[in-house]
């Protein structure tokens, strides 16, 4: 097999020519436990981002960093409120970079509103990372990405680049707007290396971005097919399926002899929305109630498992553990087309949720609908 050795090869280089750019550390900040916005300049455009510094942030520490991507129509300050990511109970420790799309969307590869080359977004991606890199103590072998919606469509495309995406060690869409990936859609994806460790998140009731694909001008594929494409792409067997409380569906694949590289969450209440135990803004302007599970302690423990440099630590790595272990019923999809995870297990498996220390929440809260209020979240 040339193709193991190819991608070894691709990650040794990047992780190599990468990892060493530590000049950012040892430059003191101001602005510790705060968020502040920066710009910079990429393809001759202004572009803006706001970079959220953990408490007691230590300028010769190197810190895993991880970039949130807002969804249409919005801006990092709104991620940022809605996920609530810069509380200390997922900040501490972490640096977390909310960078702006141009007029409020990422380029996703096809037309729609956003006129910004997809290439243009991803060499901001690219400029925003040297940036940080000269300016924050980053630890570049674990840099993260997660995003909503038109945030999540942009972060599949960033997973799919051979170079931008060598910089990410693993992702988290949430209700991803994956356009272009429609079923024999013709949209390229090279990860720089197998597997490329995914977590993602969509509700059943998602109305916005549905979980049997949207058609039309801004057409997203089928939820399943998609996750049976990275499937294939991460040499993953078949998906093991864990039924919590009868409508949350959690679904886990090992990959290339790398257990659960990939995991999906199916909420059927769900809808366009950040899964989340307490309320929240894209929860609200949806007319939906809080989630049974918590995104971010999930997206979070998922994330610490895995490194840039090397293709992962399965949970609780075993030798004799890896490949193989999978179950394989057959179960129909949602779109009847493709083929969908197993069912397997049921069992409570809540243990990796966890809960909210909401204080913040309600201050957070007031300023987004005072900033955010008038807005319609177009979420593409
Ligand atoms: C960056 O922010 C400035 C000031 O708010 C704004 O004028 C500019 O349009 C923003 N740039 C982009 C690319 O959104
Ligand atoms: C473009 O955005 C407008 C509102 O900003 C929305 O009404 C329209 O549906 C969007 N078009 C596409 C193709 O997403
Ligand atoms: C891919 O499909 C989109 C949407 O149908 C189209 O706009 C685009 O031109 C296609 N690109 C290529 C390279 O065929
Ligand atoms: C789905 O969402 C709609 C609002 O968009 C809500 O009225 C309905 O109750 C939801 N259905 C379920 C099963 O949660
Ligand atoms: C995966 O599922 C397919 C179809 O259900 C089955 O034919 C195949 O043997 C399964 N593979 C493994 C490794 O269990
Ligand atoms: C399942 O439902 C029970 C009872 O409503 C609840 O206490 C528990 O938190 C739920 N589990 C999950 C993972 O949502
Ligand atoms: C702004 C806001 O209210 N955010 C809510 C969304 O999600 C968090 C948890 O991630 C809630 O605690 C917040 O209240």
């Amino acid at each position: 097999m040339i193709r193991p050795s190819f991608y070894l090869l691709l990650s040794a280089l990047a992780a190599s020519s990468l990892a060493q750019d530590t000049s950012g550390c040892g430059k003191a900040q101001t602005f510790a436990g705060l968020t502040r916005r920066f710009t910079v300049t990429s393809s001759n455009v202004q572009r803006n981002f706001s970079v959220h510094l953990p408490r007691n942030y230590d300028a010769n520490n190197q810190y895993p960093t991880i970039l949130g991507f807002h969804g249409a129509g919005g801006v990092g300050l709104y991620f940022e409120a809605d996920t609530r990511f810069s509380s200390t109970r997922w900040s501490d420790g972490r640096i977390l970079v909310y960078p702006d799309g141009i007029d409020g969307v990422w380029a996703t590869g096809i037309g729609g509103n956003s006129t910004t080359p997809l290439d243009e977004d991803l060499q901001f991606v690219s400029d925003l990372l040297d940036n940080l890199r000269s300016n924050f103590c980053i630890d570049s072998t674990r840099i993260y990405a997660t995003g909503i919606s038109n945030g999540g469509g942009i972060i599949n495309r960033i997973a799919c680049s051979p170079t931008v995406g060598a910089n990410f060690a693993a992702f988290a869409p949430v209700a991803g707007a994956y356009t272009g990936f429609i079923r024999f859609g013709n949209a390229t994806c090279q990860p720089y290396k197998t597997p490329i460790p995914i977590i993602s998140f969509h509700g059943g009731n998602d109305t916005i971005v549905p979980y049997t694909g949207r058609t039309g001008a801004v057409a997203t594929p089928d939820i399943m097919d998609w996750l049976n494409e990275w499937a294939e792409r991460n040499r993953c067997g078949n998906a093991t399926e864990e039924t919590i409380n009868g409508t949350v569906h959690h679904y886990t694949w090992d990959c290339d002899g790398i257990e659960k590289a990939m995991e999906h969450w199916k909420e059927d209440d769900m809808g366009h929305c950040w899964p989340s135990r307490s309320p929240n803004f894209s929860q609200l302007a949806s007319g939906l109630l809080p989630t049974e599970i918590e995104g971010n302690d999930l997206i979070v423990e998922f994330f610490e498992r895995w490194d840039v440099e090397d293709r992962g630590t399965g949970e609780q790595p075993s030798a004799t553990e890896t490949g193989g272990t999978l179950t394989s019923t057959e179960s129909s999809s949602p779109s009847g087309t493709s083929e969908a995870p197993s069912q397997s297990t049921t069992g409570d498996g809540g243990s990796a949720a966890g809960r909210v220390a909401g204080s913040m929440g309600m201050v957070v809260f007031g300023m987004t609908i005072a900033m955010f209020g008038g807005w319609i979240i177009a979420l593409v």
